[in-house]
């Protein structure tokens, strides 16, 4: 199948378009890792560029992610297929002031798939909810998103009442503005580019890898 279609689609903001050809993607063999990585991640990405060119607006950003919530759920059993160990939990959510949850629902379906329960905040999610859903769970693991430059000083004010609260909760970042030196200069245990590597950090910081 021709795969340009399928991300012509999505960019299109094409929710039943975008469900039927990831369906077809699926069925024709193609993993489902390989439909993500190559083709709906990269998508979003273009959608981006379209918006910082003024040639999409908010709405149109809409519709590319309810096409990308659609295309994620046919996705999900194939993406979290695989030997399932109890390993641990977590809590995630997306920072303050943020309502970017793409990202985040992908690390919660590859989390989730390698045997972590998972508490999920949702999005716009204030430090001392963080805290509270942290003591009422019981998780060791906090994971934060953000994808607005103007909300990762909302990630460092949650990092830093997580730590005050408890210095030994570990605690993981991600999202498209957040690298590593950003990790290390707000005292994060980790930072992981994308949702493989989410996992494989949650496994490190919970001492399970
Ligand atoms: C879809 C989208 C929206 C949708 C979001 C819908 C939703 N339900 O999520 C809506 C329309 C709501 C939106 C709104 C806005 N958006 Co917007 N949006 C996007 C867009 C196009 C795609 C984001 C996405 O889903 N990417 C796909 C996912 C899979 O990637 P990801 O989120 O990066 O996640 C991966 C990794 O980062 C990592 N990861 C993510 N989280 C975590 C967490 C942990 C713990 C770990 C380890 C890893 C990890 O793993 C993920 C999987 O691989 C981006 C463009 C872009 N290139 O990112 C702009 C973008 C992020 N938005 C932008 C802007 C400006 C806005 C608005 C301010 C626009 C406006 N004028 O209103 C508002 C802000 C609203 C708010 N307060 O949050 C800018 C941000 C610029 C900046 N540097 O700050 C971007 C970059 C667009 C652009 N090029 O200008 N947006």
């Amino acid at each position: 199948m021709n795969l340009d279609d399928l991300k012509q689609r999505l960019i299109e903001g094409d929710a039943p378009g975008t469900a039927a050809m990831t369906k077809e993607a699926l069925e024709s063999g193609l993993p489902a890792q390989k439909i993500l990585n190559e083709v709906l991640i990269p998508s979003m990405g273009v959608v981006g560029d379209l918006f910082e060119k003024n040639e999409y607006f908010v709405p149109e950003l809409l519709l590319a992610a309810r096409a990308m919530y659609g295309a994620l759920d046919l996705l999900r059993p194939k993406l979290t297929e695989g030997d399932y160990q109890p390993t641990g939990k977590a809590v995630v959510g997306t920072v303050q002031g943020d309502l970017h949850d793409i990202g985040k629902k992908l690390v919660m379906i590859m989390l989730e798939g390698n045997g972590f329960e998972v508490v999920d905040l949702g999005t716009d999610v204030a430090p001392e909810k963080f805290l509270e859903a942290v003591k009422e769970s019981g998780s060791r693991l906090v994971g934060l998103s953000a994808l607005l430059t103007t909300t990762l000083p909302a990630m460092e004010r949650t990092v830093r009442a997580l730590k005050e609260v408890d210095s030994s909760i570990k605690v993981m970042i991600g999202g498209a503005p957040v690298t590593q030196a950003f990790a290390d200069s707000i005292g994060a245990d980790g930072y992981g580019r994308d949702a493989s590597a989410a996992v494989a950090l949650a496994r490190q910081l919970l001492g399970n890898a």
